[in-house]
């Protein structure tokens, strides 16, 4: 299904790749099914890193201008590492890799269902960050069993010039994330450029005022909740800062499972209890935990994935912008 293309160098002049796109309750992902490098055997967090400095083109070619914009998630399809998974996977969008993603794990199961390769059931998933499970419905409902989660710091101060002293939670859903409760602007579609602004705000006094994650892993998603638009849709609803500047247009499925895990530690949902997470476009997530030993939680984050479009790319020498506008 893949060639082998050179190290470093812009990729493969000429040459093809074929991509399937979907969107999650919103938020886009391409699923590249051939014609990506060759990573090489080992365990995906490896073959992530290679991809990352070796092959980064892959990424902007998927992603960024002309064919992609901010908001695109880009997901190379690969062969899996741990034993009886179906695939492995390794998420990146407009500026880097990504550990892990669920709305593009539920895009990418919709993939795999649209060219045959599984049918409804459970599936593993092999990813940078660890072994996720999907299970896939006759509905098109999708639950993925995310990796651990838990919240590592609770009220946590951030001084954010323009906005003052903002707290928040910092959790760990397969992303660091900053969670952060009926502060800063209003959390509705209207209140888009307020909401981006402030997040990129918090996202850029984290990083200066060095507050990190466990073992100083950058917090590169920032999450703000508010009430629900429609009470019997929905418990509550986001808006989520991605690494690039981009919202999600999804509930986010890592940032839901990270608001579980400070919810479940805070006695607040109970084991089993669901929660209806509605994202900025009021698409919604549902996700539920079971406990782990150490205070962690496994969350299970469950949505739905349609199939938008199939693509051939040209790699072609002539083009300026073959491998994208970079960044
Ligand atoms: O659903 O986990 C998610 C996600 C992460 C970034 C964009 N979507």
């Amino acid at each position: 299904m893949s060639f082998p293309v050179s190290n470093i160098d812009p990729g493969p002049p000429g040459k093809t790749l074929r991509v399937i796109d979907s969107h999650t309750e919103g938020e886009p992902t391409r699923v590249v099914i051939a014609g990506g490098p060759e990573l090489g055997r080992g365990p995906m967090s490896e073959r992530a890193r290679r991809l990352r400095e070796e092959h980064d083109w892959l990424r902007q070619a998927v992603c960024n201008e002309p064919r992609g914009h901010d908001a695109m998630v880009g997901a190379l399809l690969c062969a899996p590492h741990e034993p009886d998974c179906v695939c492995g996977v390794i998420f990146f969008n407009n500026v880097s890799n990504l550990n892990m993603c669920i709305h593009g794990t539920i895009g990418l199961v919709a993939t795999l269902r649209h060219i045959g390769r599984i049918g409804t059931g459970i599936h593993r998933i092999d990813t940078p960050v660890g072994v996720v499970t999907a299970t896939a419905s006759d509905d098109g409902e999708v639950e993925v069993a995310n990796v651990p989660s838990w919240r590592h710091a609770a009220g946590v101060p951030v001084e954010v010039p323009g906005w003052g002293i903002i707290t928040g939670d910092v959790a760990w859903g397969g992303n660091w994330f900053f969670l952060i409760e009926n502060q800063g602007p209003a959390v509705g579609f209207a209140q888009l450029d307020a909401l981006t602004e402030f997040t990129w705000a918090v996202r850029h006094a984290l990083a200066a005022q060095g507050i990190t994650g466990a073992d100083g892993g950058e917090i590169d998603h920032v999450e703000t909740f508010g009430p629900p638009g429609d009470p019997a849709l929905a418990d509550s609803r986001n808006f989520v800062m991605c690494p690039g500047k981009a919202y999600d247009r999804s509930p986010c499925g890592t940032g839901t499972s990270a608001k579980l895990a400070c919810l479940a530690t805070a006695g607040k949902l109970r084991p089993g209890e669901i929660l209806r997470q509605a994202s900025i476009l009021d698409t919604v997530f549902r996700g539920r935990f079971e406990p782990l030993p150490g205070g962690k939680i496994l969350p299970r984050i469950s949505g739905r994935a349609w199939v938008n479009g199939e693509g051939t790319y040209f790699l072609n020498p002539d083009d300026p912008f073959a491998h994208g506008i970079p960044s």
